[in-house]
């Protein structure tokens, strides 16, 4: 009853939330960047600090109204399961997840006084392991292992005793604990080819669909477990090193062709009938669709973002460059990585000019 009464509730301090974000964008500046970087790249003390502060995080009380939830990362885990049929199969996938991924940077930063880069898993570096325990993100001083019993739950590394509750819109919490199935197969769709196809994309409303197809399932799909959720991944703190990469990869995008793609959006604003039907939801009830600040079904840069009431509702338009005040980040790429890029746009440039 206490979650069906929050919804309007939220939705009702909407509008004022969103004209305070865009007054208080126009006066911020982007002055302290923050990196966003392959974990691969990290030293080990910042490696130490970043998994500290996800368990101060896993620590931290409780910001929301909502039954069941006692801390910041079930607050998180939330905001994702109650728009799971509202941000995923749509064209503000990619702007939504790059905004959770921020907030949830933010509230390291604001909540455990994390100072260090905010780092991604970069998953083409990983796609020719012979075996994933092999890499730098699954060590037991990093994320811990693969799952194994009967729930496959992991039994290694920082998080193994992590307490989760939330699970589905309009189900009660109970507690449950991160399960894993760790398997290289699926990073395949992390390899420079199944890339080369999205980075040829020429617009936004192509290169969303591409982007959400083989590369999204590369890091959920190999970690198995919780994070083919598509509900509670979040649980898992992978899933922000996933989204990472994914949102480092839209950048790198981004970048093949600036100015245009800093506001080049598009794609459908409703997930399509037969995706909902999958998660058992229905399509998304008014109480969403009206608040997206667009008519119609095409997602522009005026569809708000909104994260429940963990930080405040932006636009498409605030996240669309990474060095403006809501993003402020430098996205750093392996040289191995840059490297591929290179051949990517050099072939690309040749098919273009023949
Ligand atoms: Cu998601």
């Amino acid at each position: 009853m206490v979650r069906l009464s929050w919804i309007p509730f939220v939705f009702a301090s909407l509008s004022v939330a969103v004209e305070t974000t865009q007054h208080s964008t126009r006066e911020a500046a982007c002055t302290v960047k923050v990196q966003h970087k392959p974990w691969q790249m990290l030293t080990s003390a910042e490696r130490t600090a970043y998994i500290n502060a996800e368990l101060c995080l896993m620590e931290a009380p409780t910001r929301l109204n909502v039954a069941g939830s006692k801390t910041l990362w079930d607050d998180l885990q939330w905001a994702h399961i109650l728009q799971a049929n509202v941000m995923h199969d749509v064209g503000h996938f990619l702007p939504w997840h790059r905004y959770f991924f921020v907030v949830h940077g933010n509230l390291l930063r604001e909540e455990c006084g994390y100072t260090g880069p905010l780092p991604y898993w970069d998953e083409t570096a990983d796609a020719s392991l012979s075996d994933l325990s092999r890499s730098p993100v699954f060590q037991n001083t990093a994320f811990g292992g693969t799952g194994s019993g009967a729930q496959s739950y992991i039994t290694t590394g920082p998080f193994a005793s992590l307490a989760l509750r939330m699970r589905r819109p309009g189900q009660s919490a109970s507690n449950y604990r991160i399960s894993r199935s760790l398997n290289v197969r699926s990073l395949a769709s992390a390899r420079q080819a199944s890339l080369d196809a999205c980075f040829q994309m020429t617009t936004y409303t192509a290169a969303w669909e591409c982007w959400g197809g083989s590369p999204h399932g590369a890091g959920h799909g190999a970690t198995g477990g919780l994070m083919v959720d598509v509900f509670a991944s979040p649980g898992d703190p992978v899933f922000y090193l996933h989204h990472g990469w994914l949102d480092a990869m839209w950048w790198k995008w981004q970048t093949l062709d600036l100015p245009g793609r800093l506001t080049d959006m598009g794609g459908r604003n409703v997930p399509r009938l037969s995706y909902v039907q999958r998660l058992g939801t229905g399509l998304p009830g008014r109480e969403w669709t009206d608040y997206h600040g667009e008519r119609g079904n095409i997602t522009t840069l005026n569809h708000i973002l909104s994260v429940n009431e963990l930080a405040p509702n932006v636009t498409v338009g605030n996240v669309m460059d990474v060095g403006g005040s809501v993003v402020c980040a430098d996205y750093i790429f392996s040289n191995s990585f840059n490297a591929t890029i290179n051949t990517i746009v050099d072939g690309f440039m040749t098919t273009f000019t023949e």
